[in-house]
């Protein structure tokens, strides 16, 4: 069986990393077609060996479409979904627009697949740092049951898009020069040589959406309502992957050797941890990774039955684009995606 998928938002950030996963992963294609802003329609990519020309992204695009993958951010979810949805199209959601609603499972395919079956046309995939998070946290929950967790996030520039990615370069060349610093997306801030603790805006508490999201999306998915989550985000100088310092409190006594088998085990991770040998996950090692890299691992001093750890993982991957693509794949696998044109 193959599949017509298409890729709203095919020129930012993420659509790019869509496009390169479903060619890179085989993922069974009929045909694949690319939509974006009016400003980009037109405009060629290539793909393996094929150039496609994007289409303007509009209501009555989706006819033919199996699964859509949005990743236009919240206002395009918001405008376009439904109307994928009512041409018969399954709608993967990249953006925040609709995770927290409660007939849309936001879904993990490590953590919680069983939430596949009950979509109602559109399924939702959670913000980068909870993703990225949850492949440390998961396996070490299933084992000791985690009751309150006090997590720092180390987020790169491309969470905020290509453009950020060009801030930090060229930041650092202008520096290097002598040349005077643009400061636009992270303005009135520069971000090059410097670590920003805010990520989105501010709410009323104190906390930034970023932070907010770390908390509702995490019990979520993980099906824990009464998770006590204290987030600080911060954005650093890093191009691509997140890393998150957690310290997490379980209901049971902890183990070591047990945690750290478990986090090998866990098919979302990759166990990176030797202190000995100064071994331990970074950005640079885990960019572009499938896996998450999870290490550091230490009994914690501050609180009973605790653990602290370090995790690193590829936020427009795991954190976006993978996350999606593996959704739609473990769908196809167990039979609960079917074409709507038979072949
Ligand atoms: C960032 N996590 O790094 C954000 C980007 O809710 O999907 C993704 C926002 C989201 O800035």
């Amino acid at each position: 069986q193959s599949y017509v998928v298409g890729i709203v938002g095919a020129s930012g950030a993420v659509g790019q990393e869509l496009v390169r996963l479903m060619h890179e992963r085989n993922f069974p294609l009929s045909r694949l077609r690319l939509f974006a802003s009016a400003r980009s329609a037109g405009k060629k990519l290539t793909v393996g060996d094929e150039t496609i020309e994007i289409e303007e992204a509009k209501p009555g695009v989706f006819a033919d479409v199996d699964v859509a993958f949005f990743a236009a951010g919240g206002s395009v979810t918001r405008a376009l979904a439904e109307n994928a949805v009512a041409a018969g199209c399954l709608v993967i959601d990249k953006s925040s627009a609709l995770r927290m609603r409660d007939d849309i499972p936001l879904v993990v395919p490590e953590i919680n697949p069983e939430k596949l079956t009950g979509h109602k046309g559109i399924i939702a995939n959670p913000n980068c740092s909870t993703a990225v998070m949850l492949m440390g946290l998961w396996p070490l929950h299933q084992l000791f049951g985690v009751k309150r967790i006090i997590v720092s996030t180390f987020q790169s520039v491309s969470g905020s898009g290509a453009e950020a990615v060009r801030e930090l370069e060229s930041q650092v060349l202008a520096s290097v020069h002598g040349d005077p610093i643009k400061r636009k997306v992270y303005a009135p801030y520069q971000i090059a040589y410097n670590c920003i603790p805010q990520v989105d805006t501010f709410g009323e508490d104190g906390y930034t959406g970023e932070e907010t999201k770390m908390a509702q999306e995490s019990r979520k998915i993980m099906g824990l309502p009464d998770l006590k989550v204290s987030a600080t985000c911060v954005r650093v100088p890093v191009v691509r992957a997140h890393s998150v310092s957690v310290c997490a409190e379980f209901e049971r006594p902890v183990d070591l050797a047990q945690a750290r088998e478990a986090i090998a085990a866990f098919p979302g991770a990759e166990l990176v941890d030797e202190p000995a040998e100064r071994k331990y996950p970074t950005p640079l090692d885990f960019a572009e990774k499938v896996k998450c890299g999870v290490g550091r691992l230490r009994i914690d001093t501050a609180m009973d039955n605790a653990l602290s750890f370090w995790v690193t993982g590829d936020n427009l991957w795991k954190g976006a684009a993978l996350n999606a693509v593996q959704n739609a794949e473990l769908m196809i696998e167990r039979g609960w995606l079917k074409p709507k044109a038979a072949n």
